[in-house]
């Protein structure tokens, strides 16, 4: 069988990131593309030189050419414009969804077959933006954020409760953003409600909620350390998490920005939910039963997305 073909747009920190994983775990070729010229080229040189190294057998090209993604099968989209001081949100909003723009257009005449993972912010509104400008299948784009989110939730309640990473199965849902919700009813350490095992550890309800907060501004906590960038280890591996969902057909359950039509009172939005990604992408949206305020928090959380999508189309016009 002919290897996959795994292409990465953009090949900035979270771009290079994703190659080496892929690289290593022998995912398929994989070419990197940026409109930076020497960049992916000079990143898939480094990165074909790990190969000797760790043992893997991976074609990694760079490119300033979307005719090199032709038959991608799996689409990694990091291409854009971080904020800068002074940049408004707004700001940001309009340049990446001019690189929306382009990359749709690149995915659409060139890997038009592919699953299509977009990682840019912000992010519900990229993906969105994303799939109108590559036309394709709704169950074929998707956004990265809740896996990521998810991660950071774990990690905080594993250090809190002193247990394994391996054994907490924590739940994130809504927009990617400060009002994204942590769902600690459906969260679990090992089958375990955080509300139990906090009573079991002596952790107070109040230091769950701290908990909660930091997962929220998880982002931006890493952003402040950084200085001149934001997270990247973790947004990589949560996206390839997701590329194996699909390339292996795992049916794996992951909260993912799915396009929501219909279930959770929404119609027609890309926002995060629990779904299970197998060899025909986003196969099925799961709905979980939510207590009223979680209900409240997830309005909050879908008005905020909402309200981005609307600029979209407002700046839309303007492209
Ligand atoms: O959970 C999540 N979804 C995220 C999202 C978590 C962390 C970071 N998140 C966002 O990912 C972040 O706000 C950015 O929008 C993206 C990519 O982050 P990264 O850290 O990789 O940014 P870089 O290093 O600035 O890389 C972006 C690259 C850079 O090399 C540019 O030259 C390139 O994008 N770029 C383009 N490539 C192709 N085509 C166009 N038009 C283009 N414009 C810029």
């Amino acid at each position: 069988m002919a290897r996959k073909k795994i292409a990465l747009i953009g090949a900035g920190m979270i771009g290079g990131t994703l190659a080496h994983l892929a690289a290593k775990a022998e995912m398929g070729d994989i070419v990197l593309f940026d409109i930076a010229e020497g960049i992916p080229q000079g990143k898939a040189l480094d990165l074909s030189q790990c190969g000797p190294v760790e043992g893997f057998d991976a074609k990694i090209t760079g490119t300033n050419d979307y005719a090199d993604i032709a038959g991608a099968d799996v689409v990694i989209v990091t291409a854009g414009v971080p904020r800068k001081p002074g940049m408004s949100r707004d700001d940001l909003l309009g340049i990446n969804l001019k690189v929306m723009k382009a990359v749709g257009e690149g995915i659409k005449a060139h890997a038009p077959e592919a699953f299509v993972i977009c990682i840019t912010n912000p992010l519900d509104a990229m993906v969105w933006a994303l799939r109108e400008f590559s036309g394709l299948p709704h169950n074929k784009v998707v956004g990265m954020a809740g896996v990521l989110d998810s991660a950071r939730f774990a990690t905080f309640l594993a250090w809190e409760f002193d247990v394994s990473v391996k054994d907490v199965n924590a739940f994130v849902l809504g927009g990617h953003g400060d009002t994204m919700v942590p769902v600690t009813s459906y969260t679990t350490i090992n089958g375990i409600p955080v509300k139990d095992m906090a009573k079991i550890k002596g952790v107070s309800e109040s230091r769950i909620d701290e908990i909660v907060q930091r997962t929220r501004s998880g982002g931006g906590e890493i952003v402040g350390l950084l200085k001149t960038g934001s997270a990247y280890y973790a947004p990589a591996t949560s996206a390839i998490a997701m590329a194996k969902a699909y390339l292996g057909d795992q049916k794996r359950m992951l909260p993912v920005a799915a396009y929501v039509e219909g279930k959770y009172g929404l119609d027609g939005l890309y926002v995060g939910v629990p779904a299970v990604i197998g060899a025909n992408g986003i196969e099925d949206v799961v709905e979980i039963e939510l207590s009223d305020e979680e209900k409240g928090n997830l309005k909050v959380s879908t008005d905020a997305v909402e309200e981005l999508l609307e600029a979209c189309k407002n700046l839309d016009g303007d492209l």
